[in-house]
């Protein structure tokens, strides 16, 4: 069990007791030790507290891609005690305004190149009493000047382990925003379980990703655990597949985090790249499909770790690393949570069992004054939305999203099966698998294809494509239908929409 003292400030904790010379950011623009990096966040926190008026229990909407300064502001906001609402630099000014709205946001702090969706959502609002805005990494920003004059040193507010220290949104898969509230002892708690257990991280490593830290998948793997860890989180403003190539060589990454589109996406570039300092390569967001995993480990040497976890759970609650691994299954429940799968009578199976994969452990989903709390904590166990079988072993094999579960004519056909099978054909791009209404089986499976560059779309193909996964799973899981597309609809953290391509 992870235990933390009744006094905690998890920011303290990343930052302030580190080496101070350990190099702590390292991007394009610059490098910034443990040491600079406590002094910048004091000094944040001083300027919120003395001139901005920000009281603990405050919450301070984020916004920006990743870099050191939106980091030091992350750490600067909880250090004064205020509640982080971060937000990914994709969403619109509608968005914005739904969470500025939700979480009761009285401070901002924005990249000045991000003002402009933000800007009309703060005054359809009017909430937001207090804006900060910075340069990126330039150091020319507004607030880059207003710190130069501000006293050094700040003495962090003594939060309790229980108190909030951020709130999450997440889409979902369904397109209405939750804001999930974690305490400080939850971000402590994300890197002593998974990390600590699954990553085993050492100070050397170099720590890279495509997730913006508003994503808690970004958030973990780019900030705290490096931090946790008296690592170096390296920075990429636009994380494209060759950006991440580029950091990778440039600044000799040893961690690398994305999702399994951007892994399949990578696999096509690496000719002449040097990727030799990776030694961990994780993935989540999405599910891993075998054909990705197969394709990287030939290709690089290196096992992809994959994991499933929930913005309701702060990070990855299932996982495998090293002799652990068994290609295909996700893992096991990481040390420090339970997992078991439900019945219809939402009691736990045994195992080997199919149903809805359940969960326990020292994070866990609280929503912000949402009535869906009721139905993702049943029983006191968190309730992902996943469909899987466990088995004797431990280990959870993914079938679908619970409601990607096709009933076509009695058979149940779990959607991401189809995908895997469509994927590991050489002109599939990107595909989705939902169940189209049907009067003769009452659903049927319909697949959406994105064409990998140099394959054009056509009825021959849809047809090729049909005979391939006749020939690669059971004949009655084919795609009845194939319509091809430009694009899927995504969510802001790059999930797959189903519920958009089923509403049309
Ligand atoms: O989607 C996931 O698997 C995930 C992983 C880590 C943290 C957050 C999320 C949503």
């Amino acid at each position: 069990e992870l235990r933390y003292p009744e006094r905690l400030n998890a920011a303290v904790e990343l930052i302030d007791k580190n080496d101070p010379d350990a190099l702590a950011v390292l991007n394009d623009a610059g490098t910034w030790t443990y040491g600079e990096m406590r002094a910048l966040s004091d000094r944040i926190a001083r300027l919120l507290v003395e001139e901005e008026g920000l009281v603990p229990g405050n919450r301070v909407f984020m916004r920006g891609p990743n870099n050191a300064m939106l980091f030091a502001c992350w750490l600067g906001i909880l250090k004064a005690g205020g509640i982080v609402v971060a937000t990914m630099p994709i969403l619109r000014s509608g968005e914005i305004a739904t969470v500025l709205e939700r979480a009761q946001v009285s401070h901002a702090i924005v990249d000045a190149r991000c003002l402009a969706d933000y800007t009309p959502a703060a005054e359809k609002t009017g909430l937001v009493r207090s804006l900060l805005t910075y340069d990126g990494d330039a150091g020319t920003g507004e607030l880059e000047r207003r710190l130069e004059v501000v006293a050094p040193g700040f003495a962090p507010v003594e939060t309790c382990r229980d108190d909030v220290a951020l709130i999450a949104f997440t889409s979902g898969t369904t397109g209405k925003p939750k804001g999930c509230i974690h305490y400080h002892r939850d971000i402590l708690a994300s890197a002593d379980a998974f990390a600590a257990n699954i990553l085993k991280p050492k100070p050397g490593d170099r720590w890279a990703g495509s997730p913006p830290i508003a994503f808690t998948f970004g958030l973990g793997q780019l900030l705290i655990f490096p931090f946790r860890s008296g690592g170096t989180a390296v920075t990429i403003e636009a994380p494209s597949p060759a950006a991440l190539l580029d950091a990778i060589d440039r600044h000799k990454i040893t961690t690398l985090a994305t999702a399994p589109t951007a892994y399949k996406a990578i696999l096509g570039q690496l000719a002449g790249r040097d990727i030799s300092s990776l030694h961990t390569c994780v993935s989540a967001g999405e599910h891993l499909p075998a054909a990705t995993w197969h394709t990287w480990k030939e290709a690089t040497g290196l096992s992809i770790v994959d994991g499933i976890g929930s913005t309701e759970m702060m990070h990855i609650f299932i996982s495998a690393s090293g002799d652990d691994v068994r290609p295909g299954a996700t893992g096991k429940a990481v040390p420090g949570y339970r997992a078991c799968v439900l019945g219809d009578d939402d009691q736990p199976l045994p195992a080997p069992g199919t149903g809805r994969l359940a969960i326990k452990g020292p994070t866990g989903c609280r929503y912000f004054d949402d009535p869906r709390q009721a139905d993702y904590v049943i029983n006191g166990w968190n309730v992902t939305g996943d469909t899987y079988r466990a088995d004797e072993e431990g280990y959870f094999w993914y079938l679908a999203r619970s409601d990607d579960m096709i009933i076509s004519s009695g058979y149940n056909i779990a959607a991401p099966e189809v995908e895997n099978a469509l994927l590991s054909h050489p002109a599939v791009q990107e595909c989705a698998v939902i169940g189209a209404p049907c009067e003769e089986r009452g659903q049927k499976v319909k697949a959406f294809v994105v064409c990998a560059p140099g394959h054009a779309a056509c009825e021959a193909l849809a047809a090729e494509l049909q005979a391939h996964v006749k020939a690669t799973i059971a004949p009655y899981k084919y795609p009845r239908e194939v319509e091809f597309a430009e694009a899927l609809p995504k969510t802001a953290t790059g999930k797959l929409q189903r519920y958009a391509l089923r509403e049309g």
